[in-house]
């Protein structure tokens, strides 16, 4: 499996390509599924959730598929609500130490459905494409535990770890312990890679990142690592924090689209990346498309590379110019 062997570090001739977010709006059969059934009916419903992940991979030549799920789905074995309009809406947001402290313990396994939604789509998919799974990183899913939900700035959450270190360090690290069970359990589900968001990393100063985000990542991946599943970790707006991540033991990095490729590479030798095409590229003509794909391939041949966007595919994005790139990487040859 040339996705698998590249996350390790092997450099392929073949350089293999999946794209964040590719089971979703973009695509007409994701659609008519939403339309019969709400998004948390389909993350509960493994049978659903496989088949969303399946869809992309019927369609697209991709070397990997991702679960269908959300970061913030394992949350509710804490006992958090957690609703979706479209993005989460967290009923009661974790304002103060005390909201923090009454947190449920973790009674029941973190979202089981994953692991079975996990199995059923490994006995579907064929054997050359990997199967990822994933969880939110604990500084991130805190910015929309803190928050409420989505946010330009995350006033509350950045005002609570200013004001309460020590609470926010206390919910980072029932998050992590959260995670860690998540994890092992979609590893013994089927996932072969598990790939770690931390979508709001880019709102951290270098210090603060340093403090609050790597330990509890790489405390997630090092379990990633002992479980057998390979390691990904994405940041995303973190062109000021390679340093940081290199403090993070994960077999590749994911890299956006406004860091270049070889400059990562500088700061993380020897280690896979993933990226970086800038989502916005999928409007462009093809020629553009596959100009600007030709780029990312250059800027990614120095070591071993996963061809992917910098960031999710946007819901608007063509069929076709996802198909063309899908052909144009798996033409290129290193
Ligand atoms: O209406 C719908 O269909 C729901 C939209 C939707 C979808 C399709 C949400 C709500 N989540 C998802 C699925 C999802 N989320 C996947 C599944 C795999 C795939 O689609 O290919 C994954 C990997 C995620 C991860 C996720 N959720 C992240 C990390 C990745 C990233 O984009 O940075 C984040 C930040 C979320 C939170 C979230 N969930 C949903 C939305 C709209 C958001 C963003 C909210 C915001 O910040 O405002």
């Amino acid at each position: 499996m040339s996705f698998l062997q590249t996350v390790r570090g092997e450099r392929l001739e073949r350089v293999p390509i999946w794209l964040m977010r590719q089971a979703g709006r973009y695509l007409p059969e994701y659609r008519e599924l939403r339309a019969r059934h709400s998004f948390l009916e389909m993350v509960r419903t493994p049978a659903l959730a496989a088949e969303a992940t399946l869809q992309p991979i019927r369609r697209f030549d991709f070397d990997a598929a991702i679960i269908f799920s959300d970061i913030m789905t394992p949350l509710e074995a804490l006992g958090i609500d957690i609703e979706f309009a479209p993005g989460p809406v967290i009923a009661r947001p974790l304002r103060s130490r005390g909201q923090i402290a009454a947190l449920g313990a973790m009674d029941a396994e973190p979202a089981p459905y994953v692991g079975e939604a996990l199995r059923l789509a490994r006995a579907q998919l064929p054997e050359h494409v990997a199967l990822i799974g994933f969880c939110g990183a604990p500084l991130t899913l805190a910015a929309y535990l803190v928050e409420g939900g989505g946010s330009k700035e995350f006033a509350h959450f950045r005002g609570l770890l200013r004001s309460d270190p020590r609470a926010m360090h206390d919910l980072l690290e029932q998050l992590t312990e959260l995670s860690i069970a998540y994890v092992k359990m979609q590893a013994q589900g089927g996932a072969q890679a598990i790939m770690l968001f931390d979508s709001w990393a880019g709102l951290h100063d270098t210090a603060t990142y340093a403090e609050f985000g790597v330990p509890y990542n790489a405390r997630i991946v090092e379990a990633v690592n002992s479980a057998g599943a390979a390691s990904i970790a994405f940041a995303l707006g973190a062109s000021h924090l390679l340093d940081e991540l290199k403090q993070i033991p994960c077999d590749a990095t994911g890299v956006d689209w406004r860091t270049s490729l070889t400059t990562a590479r500088r700061h993380l030798p020897g280690r896979a990346l993933q990226g970086n095409l800038d989502p916005a590229v999928l409007f462009a003509d093809r020629a553009t498309i596959e100009r600007e794909a030709q780029r990312v391939l250059d800027d990614g041949s120095g070591g071993p590379h996963i061809f992917n966007l910098g960031h999710g595919i946007w819901p608007e994005t063509p069929i076709e110019a996802v198909s063309a790139l899908v052909q144009f990487v798996h033409l290129y040859r290193r």
